[in-house]
């Protein structure tokens, strides 16, 4: 195959040159074509996080490798083992390791200033634990920005006993979004002017256009209701194609990231959403999906056309053709704009059609649940907008400008050590489900809980400059693909679809109900739960051993992906015994989701938005089980 001089740059900038002669020279054997990170197996692991320079789009850039690859390695274990991996930091700041919906004692979490002191300049942390279930995971660093300049990986575990799910071959396909300006600068940005990468707010343009297709009248009062709740139905993404593009296993689109798919094999794909900031809509045009694992945990399969995933949300698919040609896994953002893309493929080199992208979605009234939203703004003309308000100021042990997570340095520094020793006195975590595992039954005399609504008034929401917008209207929207998704014309998964394989381990009722609302102030972009931000707020106390139900809330217009560390949340969508073991939630905007949590892993626990952005904002709690 001839490589002509722009493959030649993207295949460096992709890969790097040794990876682009190993593909051009091994093509007849050749798996996959573009980077794919080395898949390391075993018990025992030595990462190295070191600073690097990338080059995607043409410049050089500051970036983090593990082991010298972006992303970092596929880590391989089994289930039943012990690993052990040794992280040596070779970066001028403090990093971590998080193993992003693995079930560890709170002290390998990998959170800096909250269960552990983060792993120093020159320092090797050796992370030790069993491994107590299996599926497919990722890991991420969990301090400053690291995780937007390369700091991530997949993290597979293989069952110990026989695989439900039958495959021939499988893949990760882990997508992540890039930016080449620097994530401080681009929080900052987010700070100053939080729609400083959203080109689609209304213009004149679109009101001409409106009223050609829905009239003088309608647009008018559209636009006199959107202006009145100071919100644009254009509010799709934080931070979008305007800076980002999209990686797949660190490959550009042009890059073509391939892998071998002969006709009549079952292929596992492993979708892992390592970005930050973007939903992706994924589909592989001509082929369906038949999803058979969400977030690590197997689900009864169901057929597909399309999966949106949420940050840090996986899904493994199987796929199978009985043609002889070429697939293009397509992957959108959800704000549109640019795509990440790869192909499966019977030959090396070969490529599919890309299709056209989808148009930009709009929010709208019905879909906010906004009919009905009571609009604080009379507050804010109270000069409470725009006034400043008192910032914490501690430690910027983060390094982010403005981030409200640098009051965790503090706390660190008054709470030492204390979750090292406290998960030996703890009872045993419940196992994964599985073919074999037991379901605990309530006692008889369990009360049962109340259901959410009757609570929903005891909640003390706080009232200041981090909430603009209260929504009044917050049902459960499992059915709901998301917004740009409805009627495409497409089947795309909801949370209606998930089924979990095996029965959930704990059939208690939930004692209590903890009832969250994730809040906003979308203009001075501040993010947090019940109007505070994580600097203002107090922990969540869990007692080890009880059940509760966790309520969420969504106030603002965006989606917000939540991840509890350290526990299982159990996804309440009416699948009763087999709702869906769950690591990270989508919340819609104007949703209300709810799921089960087991506090069976004592520990100081993050619990936490996976938009980088608004975590670092204050979208962040502290949830202690002891
Ligand atoms: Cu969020």
């Amino acid at each position: 195959m001839p490589v002509s001089r722009r493959r030649f740059i993207q295949g460096v900038a992709a890969a790097g040159l040794a990876a682009l002669v190993e593909g051009r020279f091994n093509q007849a054997s050749a798996e996959t074509i573009g980077h794919s990170p080395a898949i390391l197996t075993g018990t025992h692991f030595d990462l190295a996080i070191e600073p690097h320079e990338v080059d995607f789009t043409g410049r050089r850039r500051k970036a983090i490798k593990i082991n010298g690859s972006l992303p970092g390695p596929t880590l391989k274990w089994r289930e039943g083992d012990t690993v052990t991996v040794a992280v040596t930091n070779h970066l001028s700041e403090v990093t971590s390791i998080h193993w992003h919906g693995v079930r560890v004692p709170a002290d390998m979490d990998g959170v800096p200033g909250l269960s552990f002191a983060g792993i120093a300049p020159g320092q090797t942390f050796v992370y030790r634990f069993p491994v107590v279930q299996n599926g497919t995971y990722w890991y991420h660093s969990h301090h400053g920005s690291q995780e937007q300049i390369g700091l991530s990986g997949a993290l597979i575990v293989e069952p110990r006993d026989k695989d439900p799910i039958a495959y021939d071959r499988d893949y990760v396909v882990l997508l992540s979004d890039w930016t080449d300006t620097d994530p401080y600068t681009l929080y900052g940005n987010l700070k100053k002017q939080s729609d400083y990468y959203n080109f689609h707010k209304r213009t004149a343009g679109t009101f001409v256009d409106d009223v050609t297709s829905k009239g003088l009248r309608s647009t008018v009062a559209d636009r006199l209701r959107w202006g009145r709740n100071d919100m644009s139905p254009a509010d799709i993404a934080d931070v979008t194609s305007a800076t980002y593009i999209y990686l797949m296993n660190g490959n550009t689109p042009d890059a073509n990231w391939t892998a071998l798919f002969n006709p009549g094999e079952r292929v596992r794909l492993r979708f892992i959403n390592g970005s930050t900031m973007t939903l992706f809509d994924v589909r592989i045009p001509g082929l369906p999906l038949t999803v058979v694992q969400a977030d690590g945990n197997c689900v009864q399969p169901v057929k597909v056309d399309e999966i949106r995933l949420g940050v840090a949300e996986t899904y493994d698919v199987i796929v199978q053709s009985h043609e002889d040609k070429a697939y293009t896994i397509y992957v959108q953002p959800e704000a549109r704009g640019r795509y990440a893309r790869g192909t499966l493929a019977p030959r090396m080199g070969m490529t599919a059609e890309i299709p056209p992208m989808d148009p930009y979605p709009n929010r709208t009234m019905a879909d906010m649940g906004m009919v009905g939203m009571a609009n604080m703004k009379g507050m804010k003309m109270n000069g409470m907008s725009g006034s400043s308000m008192p910032e914490t100021k501690s430690m910027d042990m983060s390094g982010m400008k403005d981030s409200d997570m640098s009051a965790m340095s503090q706390m660190q520094m008054d709470q030492p050590a204390e979750t090292s020793s406290d998960h030996l006195a703890g009872t045993t975590p419940f196992p994964q489900p599985g073919p074999h595992t037991a379901r605990l039954m309530p006692l008889p005399s369990q009360t049962k809980s109340r259901p959410a609504e009757t609570l929903e008034g005891e909640v003390p929401l706080h009232v200041g400059p981090e909430v603009t917008m209260v929504a009044m209207n917050t049902p459960p929207r499992l059915h709901d693909p998301g917004d740009g998704l409805n009627g495409n014309g497409r089947r795309v998964l909801t949370y209606a679809d998930l089924r979990a394989l095996y029965r959930g381990v704990d059939g208690r009722q939930p004692t209590r109900e903890i009832i969250l609302h994730l809040t906003g102030n979308m203009e001075r972009f501040i993010w947090g739960f019940d109007g505070r931000k994580f600097s203002q707020a107090e922990p969540i106390h869990l007692k080890l051993g009880e059940r509760v139900r966790f309520v969420l809330i969504n106030d603002t217009m965006m989606e917000h992906p939540m991840h509890l560390h350290g526990l299982w949340s159990e996804l309440e969508n009416c699948s009763g015994e087999f709702a869906p073991y769950k690591h990270t939630l989508i919340v819609k905007p104007a949703e209300r989701v709810t799921c089960l949590v087991s506090a069976d892993t004592p520990g100081r626990w993050a619990f936490h938005c996976h938009l980088l952005y608004h975590m670092e904002a204050g979208m962040f709690r502290t949830v202690i089980v002891s």
